[in-house]
């Protein structure tokens, strides 16, 4: 196979010192973080549409990078160059997932027949490359947003054909994340929403995008799927409003339509702070209630009201993720790269040059956060916050559920007007987290 990325080497950890643009600095994959190798904290993805088929195309302007791989676009010959270009890039990088949509993998036929045995064929061929690596499938999932049949969503159009085309490119996408060994299954409700209360029922469209999501798991379990399955909130974009808007949203509709045991959550940077949150918030929600899975790995501009999937440099943002993380107990998916490089970064250097930040943001972040575990300060203080609940009889009632309102407006009487509950001390934690990342400055 002749080598794609030729000037390209594989890309080494050198450490915090090296100036080399194509090495790790501070991502060392054995390196032991709380008793767990770094390679094992951040299980890291490729995203197939942004690495291999993003070149660069906006609403104003054309393609900028050429990501044919030497074939004809748009060809079944493309399609194996994507995954020879795919496989290339992964291990010259040492990551071992990928995330697909269906029509990432191959070009879309005009028939549901013909898409499905190239996709048959495609995913043999995907097989055969995986045969003495270690590269599997994180996630699959079908791209029910693009094609002009979608317009009105999938599971929410009011097309009863459009909701049947939908789930027969899930009943496949669901069989080919089976057959490359994916560990989950995504939704994100692309087109899921409305333009327009006036043309739309929604009790109706989110009844039946509950049905088609309890179809999927039923045939996925059916076809020995034991993965989870995840929604991925966003708000907005490409509708201006969507059904799965944030993490609380996404999980009060799983709670409802009973959906919850089979299903957690993908949570992407980008549109938790689309949804006015900050990407922790989300994280944490999802922690909260059990159903954290899965992280879309990026970041948006906050002067930009759009989601603009650029690679994570931030590394306040990213130990804030990664303490979710630890907190949490480790992730049963992995970190997807859901993240294109700037229009203009349009080299093959540029893509790998994207993924060393990514993923050394996130090593940092990783070592960070085991700082701020460690550290203790500001678990501490938050665990001293509450301790009014486990010190008094009446608290710790109240923890149990136990107490009555009478009880409690007995102690507001006996007690009189309280104190004041004592300073948050913002200022003096996010001094903590500042000394914590850059405290050998
Ligand atoms: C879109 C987005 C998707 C999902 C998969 O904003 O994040 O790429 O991750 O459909
Ligand atoms: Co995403």
């Amino acid at each position: 196979m002749a080598e794609i990325f030729q000037n390209i080497p594989a890309i080494r950890y050198e450490g915090p010192a090296s100036k080399a643009p194509l090495a790790f600095k501070y991502y060392h994959p054995d390196r032991v973080i709380l008793g767990k190798k770094m390679s094992e904290h951040l299980p890291f993805a490729m995203a197939w549409w942004h690495n291999l088929g993003a070149a660069g195309k906006d609403m104003f302007g054309d393609a900028t990078a050429d990501k044919t791989f030497g074939a004809k676009a748009g060809t079944m010959a493309h399609a194996k160059a994507k995954v020879d270009a795919g496989f290339e890039f992964m291990q010259k990088l040492g990551i071992n997932l990928f995330c697909f949509h269906d029509v990432d993998l191959v070009p879309e036929a005009d028939t549901i027949d013909e898409t499905n045995a190239r996709l048959d064929e495609l995913t043999d061929y995907i097989l055969a490359k995986m045969k003495g690596t270690d590269i599997k499938c994180l996630w699959g999932t079908s791209n029910l947003f693009s094609n002009a049949r979608f317009m009105n969503g999938a599971g929410s159009s009011n097309s009863v054909d459009v909701f049947c085309h939908a789930a027969a490119q899930i009943k496949k996408a669901l069989e080919c994340t089976v057959k490359l060994g994916g560990r989950g299954y995504v939704f994100w409700g692309g087109r899921e929403g409305y333009e327009t209360l006036l043309n739309t029922d929604m009790k109706f469209e989110q009844e039946n995008i509950a049905a088609l999501m309890k179809m999927a798991v039923s045939y996925g379990r059916s076809i020995g799927f034991t993965g989870d399955f995840f929604i991925e909130p966003k708000p907005k974009e490409p509708m201006k409003h969507q059904y799965d808007y944030d993490a609380a949203t996404a999980i009060g509709f799983l709670r409802q339509f009973g959906l919850d045991k089979d299903f957690k959550l993908n949570i992407e940077a980008n549109h938790a702070t689309l949804a006015g949150h900050t990407f922790q918030h989300d994280l944490r929600v999802a922690a909260d209630n059990g159903m954290l899975g899965s992280i879309d790995a990026n970041q948006g501009d906050m002067l930009l009201g759009w989601d603009t999937d650029e690679f994570p440099f931030n590394v306040y943002d990213a130990t804030l993720c990664l303490y979710e993380v630890l907190k949490s107990g480790g992730l049963s998916g992995g970190f997807n790269f859901d993240a294109k490089t700037r229009r203009p970064s349009y080299t093959y250097e540029d893509m790998f040059q994207a993924f060393v930040l990514g993923m050394d943001t996130f090593a940092l972040g990783l070592i960070k956060a085991a700082e701020m575990v460690e550290d203790g300060r500001i678990d501490t203080f938050v665990k001293d916050r509450y301790a009014s609940y486990a010190v008094t009889d009446i608290g710790q009632k109240i923890r149990a559920g136990e107490a009555t309102l009478a009880e409690c407006a007995a102690i507001a009487s006996k007690h009189g007007a309280p104190e004041l509950p004592g300073s948050g001390r913002q200022e003096y934690l996010e001094a903590v987290m500042n000394q914590i990342l850059f405290g050998k400055a």
